[in-house]
């Protein structure tokens, strides 16, 4: 149940209730597709990252190890050992994305495992059993995330077919959450706003998602090729249709840039592979911009990765350390990076619910920009 603390503007400082604990909203969601935080991160570290949430995939779960196989191992909390809420992505955008050969028809989408190949079928059903069998907190509905760009035929078909299995998502959510074995009967479900960029798709969309009185609701389809501009025009456009008593949430968004132009216009809920991604390949984030720590110039350069950072990395290790561990191939400096950004993400969405309570989002947000457009610190 979400609950509307305050507005700045058009930002939204709220609270998310679910069986697993209060979320602080605006959050960014902790990516962990496969159950593990990429970069040797451990339930226990995100424990000191400020993580509210984790998220899981349900496309890679239920293709490696299985979902069978959890839900007898007690589901996915006492699994990866995370007390705290789970949202599961529904595998649409990772058959999309991932899969090998695929086929959507009206009943789901018919594909090719994408670790060996083997013929697999995903519908709405089969990805609410899977979700159901991992007991996340908040599962999400299966949607087609259209390719940008598609035409205005194409997106118009794929997004009534989205909403037709939206409806099968939420009945067969029902059915689950009433069975006896179910491990959390408590399970929430989030629609998916879909339409490309065509505004008048996505609002008549909004409108019909709306109706169904769902937990929450999602904008999917968006950072797939589009321009910034485009992605917070159509944000700007659809949230206005979206129940303000409800969280809205931008899939896979985005750079810390990104979120806070989002948040600016009423998004609530953010995931993105970036803090992680960027973190294995050496960069890190700061408020200065982002940094190469391959560079030559951190060579002798004792200071952490950002004063001030209360990180596991910054509390304890140089900038040329880090260095050095790259350098040297050492998983440790990997590690240390992504716990950096990580902490960097959620330490930025404190300050956002922050400044959205002191009513000073807008300054908060122009200093934060001009920050980042210093380049390296
Ligand atoms: N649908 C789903 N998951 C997603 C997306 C989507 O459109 C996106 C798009 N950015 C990221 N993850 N189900
Ligand atoms: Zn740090």
């Amino acid at each position: 149940m979400y609950k509307l603390i305050c507005r700045d503007g058009n930002a939204k400082r709220g609270e998310f209730h679910t069986v697993h604990g209060t979320i602080q909203t605006p959050v960014f969601m902790n990516v962990g597709t496969v159950a593990a935080i990429k970069g040797a991160v451990s339930t226990t570290d995100l424990q000191q990252l400020k993580t509210q949430v984790e998220l899981s995939n349900t496309y890679h779960l239920h293709v490696r190890t299985g979902d069978k196989v959890i839900k007898k191992l007690g589901g996915l909390h006492k699994f990866m050992v995370w007390d705290k809420p789970i949202l599961t992505d529904s595998g649409g955008f990772q058959v999309f994305s991932l899969a090998g050969l695929r086929k959507i028809k009206e009943e789901g989408v018919y594909f090719n495992s994408h670790i060996d190949g083997s013929k697999i079928f995903m519908g709405p059903e089969e990805s609410m059993q899977i979700q159901s069998n991992l007991a996340s907190t908040i599962a999400m509905a299966f949607d087609e995330c259209p390719p940008h760009p598609a035409t205005r035929e194409y997106m118009q078909n794929s997004v009534d077919r989205t909403t037709r299995w939206l409806e099968r998502c939420k009945k067969e959510m029902k059915r689950l959450n009433s069975l006896e074995d179910t491990i959390n009967r408590n399970q929430m479900l989030f629609g998916i706003n879909q339409g490309g960029t065509f505004e008048d798709i996505r609002i008549e969309h909004a409108k019909r998602i709306t109706d169904l009185d769902l937990d929450g609701y999602a904008l999917g389809g968006l950072a797939v090729g589009e321009s910034h501009e485009e992605m917070y025009r159509i944000i700007e456009e659809t949230v206005p249709y979206l129940p303000l008593e409800k969280p809205t949430y931008l899939m896979g968004v985005g750079t810390p840039a990104n979120i806070l132009e989002a948040v600016d216009r009423g998004v609530d809920f953010f995931d993105c592979v970036y803090p992680s991604r960027n973190g294995r390949h050496g960069h890190a984030y700061t408020n200065h911009g982002k940094m190469n720590l391959m560079n030559a110039r951190y060579e002798l350069d004792d200071r952490p990765i950002e004063e001030g950072c209360q990180c596991p990395a910054c509390k304890h290790y140089s900038r040329a350390y880090i260095r050095h561990l790259l350098k040297a191939k050492e998983m440790l400096g990997l590690r240390l990076l992504v716990m950096h950004n990580l902490y960097f993400y959620n330490n930025m969405m404190e300050e956002i619910r922050n400044a959205i309570e002191e009513k000073r989002y807008k300054e908060y947000k122009k200093a934060k920009l001009e920050g980042f457009a210093e380049g390296e610190a």
